[in-house]
């Protein structure tokens, strides 16, 4: 008999382990374990997510008449899966699994398991991403620094998506221009998608209850959809309601209003309800049944095909030393309020409550709100991955770790993004409503109540000078310094240096 380990992020019914085992004589194993419940403090939400989510993927897998050993957790005495083959399966022909999303698990896949339990083990591609590690590779081959637009034009033509023969449909690639707009509330609101919850759910939601008490986040408003059938409602739900102003609004934030016009797909993208090719192939049929805008559509489509194939080609080329980079030298420790919501800097606490309260956030509040802001305090990087790690449903390593520490805290170097993520309170202005209900001024750097992210934010060029003087996308910034009163500059700095000495008070 031969084994088809199944993780919890892998419940697909194309996955490879599948293929590979037959029904008749062969066994699937899926498990709820404590290690991978808590080697990072997973938010309540993100393990109720995944637990259910698994527990109902078992249920499709024996109605498909699979045969599933399914350990529920708190019901086996096995910590982790390594124990769970060497003192369950150590008779089995081979185990089959699907490469794993995270270098930390793969790394005991490939070693403790065939090592501890003295079976085979047959590690298997993952075929449900577009773009192979072998393939990034190449492409990334020679080059010094990756740009995410060559890459997504290279997955354009791969996929055929948007594609009108050679030639991008309208004629240009990247319709990213278009889409900066603040939201004012003249375009309605989408509708909220509720799901029911089933004796799974509600059986999860206590176990988690009871089991994570400590963990971060609530489980009072868990939204998520467990289910392939709800995913792909969800889905449905994005396309006709969401898609046709996605574009315009991406990168607009309001006070409670937590998703606008975002997708919310990225969890079941990313544990294998919904497939990514599918995904975007709704989002293409729209826009030539002239449902949504190419500026939506084309800008939706690259979040998935360039962004998110970019960031794992990036983790699995560079792991283990990725995790590791530090170019900034930052040492700070992370204030206690990215745990509590609690501060009176009005975007921040906006983005916790969304996060504390929904195990979500949307791109523009983790990379210009909360990113930003560990980027401009000079935050450990370790410690503000494992943060993001632990908080949003949609986080695993292949795709946090890069986001994180490439994009917001630029610790590689600009490999991944050619300048810093780094802007002032003006930005959040334009882009959201948050400063209107604020204590702090946007409008003013040296003052008492002046906004944190103005004076921090010349600090942070200031003091990497070094490091970004020569960047012909950052020459601009330094040239406004450089005009700058120089009493100003250095009563910002001054300023700066107070809220570095005990930034847990802001
Ligand atoms: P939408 O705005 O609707 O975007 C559509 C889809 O595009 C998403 O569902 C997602 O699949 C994909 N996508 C968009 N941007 C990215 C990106 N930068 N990288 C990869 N995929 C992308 N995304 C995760 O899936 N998991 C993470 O752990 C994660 N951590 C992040 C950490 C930081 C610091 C930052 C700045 C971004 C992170 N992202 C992560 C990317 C992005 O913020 C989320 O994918 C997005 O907010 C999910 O919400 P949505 O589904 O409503 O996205
Ligand atoms: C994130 C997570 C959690 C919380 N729990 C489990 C689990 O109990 N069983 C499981 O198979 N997977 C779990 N996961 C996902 C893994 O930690 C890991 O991130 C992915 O499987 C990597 O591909
Ligand atoms: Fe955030 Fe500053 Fe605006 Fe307050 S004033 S909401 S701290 S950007």
């Amino acid at each position: 008999m031969k084994v088809g380990l199944i993780l919890g992020d892998q419940l697909s019914l194309s996955l490879p382990t599948l293929s590979a085992l037959n029904q008749k004589c062969d066994r699937l194993v899926m498990a709820e374990v404590a290690d991978e419940a808590i080697y990072v403090k997973h938010h309540k939400q993100k393990i109720a997510f995944i637990f259910s989510a698994m527990r109902h993927f078992a249920g499709d897998l024996e109605k498909a008449g699979w045969q599933v050993d399914y350990y529920r957790y708190g019901e086996h005495d096995f910590g982790d899966f390594t124990s769970l083959i060497t003192e369950q399966y150590a008779d089995a022909e081979e185990v089959v699994v699907t490469h794993c999303g995270e270098y930390r698990l793969q790394q005991c896949i490939d070693h403790d398991w065939p090592q501890k339990s003295g079976v085979p083990v047959r590690c298997l591609d993952d075929t449900r991403f577009l773009c192979t590690p072998d393939f990034f590779q190449q492409w990334a081959s020679g080059k010094k620094q990756l740009r995410m637009e060559f890459f997504y034009r290279e997955m354009r033509r791969h996929t055929g998506l948007l594609m009108e023969g050679d030639e991008p449909a309208g004629g240009q690639w990247n319709y990213d221009s278009n889409n900066r707009q603040p939201y004012k509330g003249k375009t309605p609101l989408p509708p909220v998608l509720a799901f029911e919850r089933d004796a799974i759910d509600q059986q999860v939601l206590s176990l988690v209850a009871d089991q994570f008490p400590d963990h971060i986040g609530s489980l009072d408003d868990f939204q998520w959809g467990t289910t392939r059938e709800q995913a792909q409602q969800a889905l449905d739900h994005f396309i006709e309601h969401r898609l046709p102003h996605f574009g315009d609004y991406q990168d607009a934030m309001v006070t409670g209003e937590d998703t606008l016009f975002h997708s919310l797909l990225s969890p079941y993208i990313n544990i294998g309800l919904l497939d990514p090719m599918a995904v975007c192939q709704a989002a293409e049929q729209a826009y030539y049944a002239g449902d949504a805008p190419l500026n939506a559509v084309e800008g939706f489509i690259r979040q998935i095909i360039g962004w998110r194939e970019y960031v794992r080609g990036i983790y699995w080329l560079l792991m283990p030393d990725y995790a590791q980079e530090n170019r900034l030298g930052n040492t700070r420790k992370l204030p206690a309020y990215y745990w509590t919501g609690e501060t009176k800097m009005h975007c921040m606490a906006e983005c916790f409550r969304n996060t504390l309260d929904h195990a979500y956030a949307h791109h523009i509040q983790r990379l210009m709100v909360t990113g930003n802001f560990a980027l401009l305090l000079g935050v450990l990087p370790e410690a503000i991955c494992q943060w993001y790690l632990k908080v949003y449903a949609d986080a695993f390593d292949w795709v946090e770790l890069p986001n994180t520490l490439g994009m917001v805290m630029h610790a590689d170097g600009g490999y991944l993004g050619s300048k810093p993520y780094a802007a002032s309170g003006s930005y959040i202005n334009r882009m959201s409503d948050y400063c209107k209900h604020c204590q702090y001024n946007v409008k003013t750097s040296t003052e008492e109540d002046s906004c944190p992210f103005n004076s921090l934010y010349w600090h942070f060029v200031h003091r990497h000078r070094q490091q970004f003087a020569g960047n012909h996308r950052m020459r601009m910034i330094y040239r406004n310094m450089e005009r700058m009163d120089s009493t100003k500059v250095d009563a910002m700095l001054a300023r700066a240096e107070l809220l570095l000495a005990d930034p847990d008070a802001l």
